[in-house]
């Protein structure tokens, strides 16, 4: 995507050289959300269908609704195009930066081109299907998102949006030109074959393709320049060409003496303006950036660019947000890759696609290294069209990314074992001949990846399986990614550094693809555990890793998954169809654990308070509160309501911890540090809500009480009610009488509510819940979600409110359906100091309940 569109009264046009005119044409387009009987014809009215800009998609909203499904399938885009006159000698390009997955395009009625990929951009040769009469075309193009068996991904953790959602562009060249034009490589094939401090050298090479009718003499001419403008080398050479013929040119320099390493410190780019020269007319120009750099990977001591170690500090980025999914603005990739930097890597895995142009172009001005990779991901199918696109994927993204001094690696899978062949999730393969059929198809996707661009590293992600190595689908590519997850999905987190040197061997490039745990900023705890969502595990386990990361200097790099919070539609928990291991929500705001990461890897100096996610803190009165502090500097003082407390040191990851009382309503906090004499600080207003877990005292202030039942975690709802953590009944105070806490399957949408994290977790064969309040008039909510799947009948229990029956054999199954909120509110009358006390007697099944809460009416 590139951040110029012009427009005029004709469909705009500027020159972007002496030779070569491109545009946009994002704008006018009709839209039309399904299949439409001869909409590809000139004389289809369109009048009536939706106005849309690119980039758009279709499946903005859809994914995250009550249900695990969104629309795929076909859709229609209409636009038409007025051209200036002066095109018509020119060969005419419709260029496409990306549109979800399969797109046939058609010009005036005539069928011109057809792409299959969500993720590449492609173009079109057009120039015979204009007609210049009435100066008006119409440009149709049907794009299909359905699920397609010959076309990866075929099963994805991440929504498929359909759509033109990338940038579409008329490109106009002469009738001589470089062949291959797209937007990003242009159709010239930059590589550095030498390079270090002393000396550089550049190659270029192009395909040249003369549709003028006759023979041809053109100059090849390319001039380096460093940032000043300064010209450091230029590549000239004359050919000669025959009329219709295509013809492979390529051109080396000279020595360039003491080139300006790139490098992410230092991300020095040159420029190189490429032109056919003919007659002394430039009839096609194109202008890339490049980079002087050299690297390997060793499997004993890691990583080096330049000569010099580096550690690879990393993160995945999927590339949607919430509003947009996958249609970005040039903005909206700005901002993602700045965020990115600023954290203080050095490297982005950009999983599990290549994405938009820009994103490459930003990681080379910012020093971002890059692992790009196709779609394959969980399995493949066995047929040769599978494998066919795949290999156009690949081909296709490594040109578009060729010239790019960022990329180092390009990945032609993830975890190709985690399903069968019939798609479904296995823990262990034994369909022997499929293993081979995968085998086969990964080593040839490698071999594609290597030919196609030998001066990179080829790779696949694995996850935690045996079979790859029982198979050898470990020692294909150069580069092994592996895709941890211990102590979320299940584990301990210790157990992440004793696999990582389990797999470490000679000659084994081991690199940590992905590791992450989920953290939704509406639950909160003092008690992390394994699974619980909260954004305190979430820092536990990004602390541990990153600690054992440390310990294990051969390690060439790792991987955070995910920067950014994802879809997930095939999934419900707390945040239903979000995928919550980002570092920054789903709309794009950091999450504690993110400056975690800024303090142990970006050097500039920072303090920060790390309890933005849980600025309104519900306690008992005289409990204790956790403040972690991150910073890169010594020692750190805290002022809790402008007192001192102890000064800390931090720790070896950047992190000081200090237990302090909070009072009642707002205190302020302040963190500072010092730095080469200078001071920095942080400050926050954490507002606490005390509660006095004795609530029976008959003068007791108690007013209500909500609790987030099952849950180690509290839960603040949108009305800013916090629904505490769940405990067992003590004599004077609240909780539960027996049960077991459980959560909801993660596979299921909660319907009907936008509080899923409370009903998310339950107590299931649950007894009863006292409170032992004052006496009084009180409303008591009852919040259900069965969790199970099961029939009417199988689950049928009444509750009791202080003796009094409130409901007798509630069947959710039978009157609400599965995974469906529930609220009910009940009136009790507590008096002679006996509380309130709410029974279920189960008749069939457990008992259970999601949440609870009391308030007091007068
Ligand atoms: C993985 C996958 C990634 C998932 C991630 C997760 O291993 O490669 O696509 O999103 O795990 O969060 O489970």
């Amino acid at each position: 995507m590139i951040g110029v569109c012009y427009v005029n009264a004709v469909d705009a046009q500027q020159p972007s050289g002496d030779g070569r005119k491109m545009f946009t044409i994002n704008d006018g387009w009709n839209f039309f959300p399904n299949g439409a009987a001869y909409a590809e014809t000139v004389q289809f009215n369109d009048e009536g269908w939706q106005r849309v800009s690119l980039p758009h998609t279709w499946n903005a909203k859809d994914p995250f609704d009550d249900d695990l499904t969104y629309r795929r399938g076909i859709s229609w885009y209409r636009k038409s195009l007025k051209l200036d006159q002066q095109f018509q000698n020119k060969k005419v390009f419709l260029y496409f930066e990306g549109a979800n997955q399969v797109m046939h395009v058609y010009v005036n009625g005539y069928f011109a081109g057809l792409h299959k990929g969500g993720y590449t951009g492609f173009n079109i040769d057009i120039t015979n299907y204009l007609q210049w009469k009435n100066n008006s075309n119409t440009i149709a193009v049907q794009v299909n998102n359905a699920h397609d068996p010959f076309i990866p991904p075929l099963s994805v953790g991440y929504a498929s949006y359909g759509g033109i959602y990338r940038d579409a562009w008329i490109i106009a060249t002469d009738v001589l030109h470089f062949k291959d034009i797209n937007n990003n490589s242009k159709g010239v094939y930059i590589s550095t074959p030498a390079v270090s401090k002393d000396v550089a050298k550049v190659a270029i090479k192009t395909t040249v393709q003369n549709e003028t009718g006759s023979n041809k003499t053109f100059q090849f001419v390319n001039e380096v320049s460093d940032q000043q403008g300064n010209n450091i080398a230029t590549l000239s050479q004359s050919f000669t060409i025959n009329a219709g013929e295509q013809k492979e040119v390529s051109l080396t320099s000279n020595e360039i003496k003491t080139p300006h390493l790139w490098s992410p410190g230092d991300p020095y780019l040159y420029k190189i303006k490429s032109r056919l020269v003919v007659d002394g007319k430039a009839v096609d120009e194109v202008n890339n950036e490049i980079g002087f750099r050299w690297f390997s990977f060793n499997s004993e001591t890691g990583f080096t660019l330049n000569g010099q170690k580096l550690v690879l500090h990393g993160t995945n980025r999927h590339q949607d947000m919430k509003g947009k999914g996958d249609a970005l603005s040039l903005e909206d990739h700005q901002r993602d890759m700045h965020l990115i930097k600023d954290m203080g890597c050095n490297f982005v895995r950009l999983a599990h696609y290549p994405q938009a142009a820009e994103v490459l172009t930003l990681a080379d001005k910012l020093g971002l290294l890059i692992w790009e990779e196709v779609p394959v991901v969980n399995f493949i199918t066995t047929s040769n069209e599978f494998l066919h696109n795949t290999q156009n994927m690949v081909h296709e993204m490594i040109m578009q990314g060729y010239n790019h001094p960022s990329v180092i690696i390009w990945g032609s899978s993830n975890e190709i074992l985690l399903h069968g062949p019939d798609g479904e999730r296995i823990g262990r393969h034994n369909d022997t001949a499929y293993l081979a059929m995968v085998k086969k198809f990964s080593t040839k996707l490698d071999s594609t990846v290597r030919a196609e661009d030998p001066n990179r590293y080829s790779t696949v992600a694995m996850h935690i399986s045996g079979d790859y190595a029982k198979y050898g689908l470990d020692t294909i590519s150069q580069i092994a990614g592996y895709n941890i997850y211990s102590g979320w999905y299940s584990g301990k987190v210790e157990d992440f550094g004793n696999d990582l040197d389990r797999r470490k061997r000679k000659g084994h490039n081991v690199f940590v693809s992905e590791y992450g745990a989920e953290g939704e900023m509406r639950l909160n705890t003092e008690r992390p555990v394994r699974f619980d969502y909260t954004t305190q595990y979430q820092r536990y386990f990004n602390e541990s890793y990153l600690r054992q990361i440390n310990q294990r200097p051969w390690l060439s790099g790792t991987a955070i998954w995910n920067e950014f919070d994802f879809s997930q539609p095939n999934i419900g928990g707390p945040a239903p169809h979000i995928n919550q291991k980002g570092l920054i929500s789903w709309d794009r705001k950091p999450k504690d654990v993110y400056y975690f990461y800024k303090a142990n890897w970006n050097a500039a100096p920072m303090v920060y308070i790390a309890t933005r996610d849980w600025l309104v803190r519900a306690g008992e009165k005289d409990a204790s509160s956790t403040i972690d502090v991150y910073a890169n500097m010594g020692e750190i003082t805290l002022f809790v309501n402008g007192v001192s407390q102890r000064a800390q040191t931090v720790n070896d990851i950047k992190r000081a911890t200090w237990q302090i009382q909070l009072k009642e309503g707002k205190n302020i906090i302040i963190a500072s540090g010092k730095l080469n004499g200078k001071t920095y600080s942080d400050n926050v207003i954490i507002e606490y809500k005390p509660y006095d877990a004795d609530i029976s005292k008959p003068n007791s202030s108690f007013q209500s009480l909500a609790i987030n039942v099952g849950s180690n975690a509290q839960y603040t709802d949108p009305s800013g009610t916090i629904w505490v953590e769940d405990r067992s009944w003590q004599k004077g105070s609240f909780g539960y009488i027996t049960g077991k806490a459980r959560t909801l399957d993660r596979k299921d949408v909660i319907k009907n509510t936008d509080d899923e994290p409370m009903f998310y977790t339950c107590l299931d064969s649950v007894q009863g819940y006292r409170f032992d309040v004052p006496d009084g008039i009180y409303a008591i909510t009852l919040c259900f979600a069965e969790p199970d799947k099961i029939r009417p009948g199988d689950r049928v229990f009444d509750v009791r409110i202080n003796d009094e029956m409130v409901i007798s054999n509630l069947d959710f199954a039978a009157t609400y359906g599965l995974t469906t909120a529930v609220k009910k509110t009940f009136i009790a009358n507590a008096k002679n100091g006996a509380g309130v006390s709410v029974l279920f007697d189960a008749k069939k099944g457990g008992a259970l309940l999601n949440g609870i809460k009391i308030e007091k009416q007068f």
